[in-house]
């Protein structure tokens, strides 16, 4: 009755110990370097902590981390005694923490100190916690009447049996955010993260234990999670944490003092890093570099040409989704056409389609829908969204597609109106919310501009209530939108108009809007 038993956190950690890579290196971080036998004692020690404070299978977990070691005990840990971990965004407000805590019903927080003093006022809003388990900067630190995270692990067994879970169990959600709505539950089984290496990971990076991965992307993100932890722990390889925001200097450090092999970021960042060196000059060593991944969007041709002219590495482009895990579609090694998200990965299959279900034939433009089995067991309580999205063995991704006829996927744009800046999904109606409770605002509609790298970056076009438009209350209104919402979502451009195009039923066109920039 229990079925043929399978827990994640024995496949991607025990087993690289059985396997022989117990002394290896498993995560650089800052001067530490943590060997696969230690990393498999902190994932016991935090499995047994979280068993003693009475954790059990199902029980949820959400985890508010940085890119520290401690992201990857806990996230295995919980995984080992069958407890369901949910790693979310670090850069969000509180009202976000109060929805995914909420939302989520996770009985325990497992949180960085900076971010729980930035949200501790808020406690009395999550109805469902218990435990509140803080990661201190160091052990020694008290974490006032909360759980110290370091203290409590420190003390726990190294030894650990792992729960009686199967593959077909619930191992951990992540978070995806709509266009409209809240962000939702993606709730991922213990196979999943083997499917997505077997097929991506191995495939096509080819990774082996004599690679060292570093993934730009933080590890909340599905794409991060993949790159900076599951992807090299699964082959036997070593992942740099970068605990800060990955700005050029950080990359170029991280890549010259730590020497992975593969290098995980997203198009904005390459084109900061190209930028980075044209402006001061500097050169870095990126010669440990055999391969690099470019996700989130599309990355533009010059990108890819000038980053292998200056390092002679190819950045393979490609597609994946939270729902799906990590990429089914993408450029190969040696196998590049620079623009488009390449050819499906195998153990994937894709189809594009019109709006009657049909398949298309090359070159025309349609829904693209993909199969394989890292995709997502349904959003957690979202019954009618589930059948749209999740219809039978395809998934709906919500990206317009053509396939040229050699295999190859062009991008073309979203089927609902979600920008992704900087490889983060924004939602323009939150933002356009957000807009319309300043005091002057009217009206306001967020769409999607290009820079002059091709790249989206939000813009507002707001009506203003009886107020002239200045360069003043352009400032105000992007500060304004900083201080309620995550950072990265503030329109960068503002245009002040006298009244925006609307259906009969009063809903903004945003495709008018988007028609006015062509023009
Ligand atoms: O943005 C992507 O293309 C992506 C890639 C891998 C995993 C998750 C995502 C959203």
């Amino acid at each position: 009755g229990l079925g043929l038993l399978y827990n994640a956190a024995v496949r991607f950690i025990d087993e690289s110990v059985e396997k022989g890579f117990g002394d290896k290196i498993a995560i650089c971080y800052r001067d530490e370097l943590i060997h696969y036998n230690e990393l498999q004692e902190k994932v016991n020690q935090t499995g047994n902590m979280l068993r003693e404070l009475g954790y059990k299978l199902e029980d949820r977990l959400l985890m508010v981390c940085h890119d520290t070691p401690e992201f990857i005990y806990s996230f295995f840990g919980a995984i080992k005694i069958g407890a369901v971990p949910i790693p979310v965004n670090t850069m969000m407000k509180p009202s976000d923490y109060e929805y995914f805590l909420n939302n989520s019903r996770a009985k325990g927080l497992i949180i960085h100190e900076d971010i729980w003093e930035k949200i501790e006022v808020y406690k009395e809003r999550f109805c469902f916690l218990k435990d509140i388990i803080i990661i201190p900067d160091s052990e020694s630190e008290q974490s006032g009447t909360h759980l110290n995270f370091l203290q409590l692990m420190n003390r726990a067994s190294k030894k650990l049996d792992a729960a009686m879970t199967n593959k077909d169990d619930q191992a951990f959600w992540l978070f995806s955010s709509g266009s409209t709505g809240n962000p939702k539950g993606v709730i991922h089984l213990q196979h999943d993260m083997e499917y997505a290496f077997s097929t991506y990971a191995k495939k096509i990076l080819h990774i082996s234990e004599e690679d060292r991965c570093l993934s730009a992307s933080k590890l909340f993100f599905a794409y991060g999670l993949g790159g900076g932890m599951y992807f090299p722990l699964g082959a036997g390889a070593s992942t740099v944490l970068v605990k800060e925001r990955a700005t050029p200097e950080a990359m170029f450090q991280a890549i010259e003092t730590y020497k992975p092999t593969i290098f995980f970021g997203v198009p904005t960042l390459y084109g900061a890093m190209i930028d980075y060196v044209s402006r001061t000059g500097k050169q870095f060593d990126l010669s440990s570099l055999r391969v690099c991944v470019s996700a989130g969007e599309a990355l533009p041709k010059a990108f890819y040409r000038k980053w292998k002219e200056m390092y002679n590495v190819d950045i393979l482009d490609g597609i994946g989704s939270t729902e799906a895990l990590h990429i089914f579609l993408s450029n190969r090694i040696g196998d590049v056409k620079a623009g488009s998200s390449g050819k499906v990965v195998p153990g994937y299959e894709a189809k594009i389609v019109d709006e009657m279900g049909r398949e298309l034939p090359p070159n025309e433009m349609g829904d693209l829908l993909i199969r394989g089995d890292s995709i997502a067991h349904g959003y957690w309580n979202l019954h009618e969204q589930n059948k749209k999205k999740f219809v039978g063995e395809w998934l709906h991704t919500g990206d317009k597609y053509y396939k040229d006829e050699e295999g190859y996927f062009w991008y073309c744009g979203r089927s609902d109106d979600m920008l992704k800046v900087g490889g983060i999904w924004v939602s323009p109606v939150e933002v356009e919310n957000c807009l319309l409770q300043h005091e002057n605002v009217l009206e306001a509609a967020v769409v999607s501009v290009q820079n002059e790298n091709n790249l989206v970056i939000p813009k507002a076009y707001v009506v203003l209530k009886d107020r002239t438009p200045s360069k003043e209350m352009e400032d105000e209104l992007k500060n304004f939108v900083k201080q309620q919402l995550a950072h990265y979502k503030y329109p960068r451009i503002i245009e002040f108009i006298d009244e925006l195009p609307k259906t009969a039923t009063g809903k903004i066109q945003r495709f008018k809007l988007r028609e006015l920039l062509k023009s």
